[in-house]
């Protein structure tokens, strides 16, 4: 393992020159976004001690200042850090319902930015992991504002995606088309370092990751590919283990680090109305980007979400992601030839 030390900056920057047309706006934007990921980090960790002992959120703290839902307050943080750097012609976020514009004081750029600025975040009590996921995009309109036309892309148009994991250390895992690299904040020095150089998903695990307690409303597919990997064979490696957080970036990192395939079926209650939970412009597309850069699958059951083109911000679509042979095993399941 060579000694070299690389901070997330001089990775951005070496990503940079893999881009030829690329003008360090692009860099740029990655490092102001970066200051607001150590921002949140820093008040997650700090969350215990807010909602215990300085007052729940909504209220006001020893000194006066009111305490932020810490969703509201990463929202906030990231509007913040990225609203007068010109690098965006405008930003949505699973946080605010409408597309979020640049204000008319600053400059506009060159990029669209698409966040969740807290994902697994009724989980932050329990102090379970929770992160942050985030798309770039070109943008596509012309004129001065960026618009909704930006923001309602095909996944496979994202130019990067990347998320932060605020768990027992805080790791944010990137790409921008050139395979995935992995950085854990240093708290001492405030920076991210390269801790994991190339990331590749393992080709099949043995670990599968779904709320069970939805299992009757799955569709026929998904429940008989979940009653087949929980069937003892040793020959083919099974049965797996369940994993399940309840937080997308912890249960997807996992996944991404150790192998095998994570799944939010659509709810098919009501066979005629399948109702899907996870958002594909903030949660799955990026996931989707960064696991098949390291060389995993992502699909509805019958079709790659990077090619799926959302006709509204809050659109919401059935996932399965992770290793190539167990994403593929299911999609056969699903579809009915197994
Ligand atoms: P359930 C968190 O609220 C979230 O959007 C994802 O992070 C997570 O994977 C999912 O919902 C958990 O949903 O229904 O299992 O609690």
């Amino acid at each position: 393992m060579s000694g070299k030390i690389v901070t997330l900056q001089r990775h951005i920057m070496e990503q940079q020159t893999l881009h030829p047309e690329a003008s360090g706006r692009f860099t740029r934007l990655l490092w102001d976004l970066t200051l607001a990921f150590k921002l949140i980090a820093r008040e997650v960790n700090k969350a215990g001690l807010v909602s215990e002992i300085l007052g729940a959120a909504g209220t006001h703290n020893v000194s006066g200042d009111t305490v932020m839902k810490l969703d509201q307050y990463a929202q906030d943080r990231i509007f913040k850090a990225m609203d007068h750097g010109g690098h965006l012609c405008v930003m949505a976020s699973e946080e605010v319902e409408d597309i979020i514009p640049i204000p008319d004081q600053f400059p506009l750029g060159h990029y669209v930015l698409l966040f969740d600025p807290l994902d697994g975040s009724s989980n932050i009590d329990a102090n379970v992991s929770v992160g942050t996921i985030w798309s770039i995009y070109h943008r596509k309109s012309r004129g001065r504002q960026g618009s909704l036309e930006d923001c309602l892309r095909h996944g496979y148009e994202q130019v990067a995606a990347g998320y932060v994991v605020y768990g027992s250390s805080v790791m944010l895992v990137y790409t921008t088309g050139h395979g995935v690299a992995g950085f854990t904040l240093d708290p001492s020095l405030g920076e991210f370092l390269l801790s994991h150089p190339a990331i590749r998903i393992p080709a099949r695990g043995k670990i599968y990751s779904i709320n069970e307690g939805n299992a009757l409303f799955w569709d026929a597919g998904t429940q008989k590919y979940i009653q087949y990997i929980k069937q003892r064979d040793e020959a083919t490696n099974r049965p797996y283990s369940l994993r399940y957080i309840g937080s997308m970036v912890a249960d997807v990192h996992r996944t991404l680090l150790y192998g095998g395939i994570f799944l939010y079926p659509a709810d098919c209650k009501d066979p005629q109305k399948p109702k899907a939970k996870l958002r594909l412009t903030y949660e799955a597309h990026p996931m989707s980007m960064i696991v098949e850069q390291a060389g995993g699958r992502a699909t509805t059951g019958d079709m790659r979400i990077l090619n799926l083109e959302p006709k509204s911000l809050h659109e919401r679509v059935p996932l399965a992601i992770g290793s190539p042979e167990d994403v593929g095993m299911y999609e056969e399941f699903f579809s009915g030839k197994r």
